[in-house]
């Protein structure tokens, strides 16, 4: 059984995964209609992550006796001003929702929850990739600066990062 405060903190974690692939979702749609389909495709892999990283969530609270609740939709940009900005906010994004884990973390050994403590070294392990192919990705964009066919190549590359990264935290 979770306590009402770790159950309190799971739902918002909840929402913070939720709107993370809602997030995702406008950027993808977003570079698919600036012709960026391989960026299109790496970010609607990742906002499908997402939901799923939520659904986890959902089931685990469910299982353990609470209720997961499920968030409104916020109404996410309809565009972005470039693809290094899309990437910097994904970056921001991770390292914000990492924050948000750590402190769920702690509120579990406050609370002497280590089952649920166990259950989250799966999403902790996870930020840390998630940061990482961020920060990759802003460093080859840095590279590229204004080459197109840098690009055209990078735009080309991304979705095997992605399937390379699938493999990732038992995803
Ligand atoms: Fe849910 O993994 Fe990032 O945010």
């Amino acid at each position: 059984m979770v306590s009402n405060k770790v159950e309190t903190a799971l739902n918002k974690q909840i929402e913070f995964e939720a709107s993370s692939s809602q997030y995702y979702l406008a950027m993808a749609s977003w570079a698919e209609t600036q012709g960026l389909t391989g960026v299109a495709e790496f970010l609607y892999a990742q906002s499908d992550e997402e939901r799923m990283h939520m659904l986890k969530l959902v089931k685990y609270v469910n299982e353990r006796g609470g209720h997961a609740l499920v968030p409104a939709l916020k109404e996410q940009p309809k565009k972005f001003k470039s693809i290094q900005y899309v990437f910097e906010e994904v970056l921001k994004h991770e390292v914000f929702v990492s924050n948000e884990i750590n402190g769920l973390v702690d509120i579990c050994l406050k609370e002497k929850d280590y089952t649920t403590h166990n259950f989250l070294q799966w999403y902790v392990a996870e930020q840390i990739e998630e940061e990482a192919l961020a920060r990759k990705i802003l460093d080859k964009l840095k590279l590229i600066g204004d080459d197109k066919g840098g690009m055209y190549l990078f735009d080309r590359d991304l979705p095997s990062i992605s399937i390379a990264g699938a493999g990732r935290g038992g995803k």
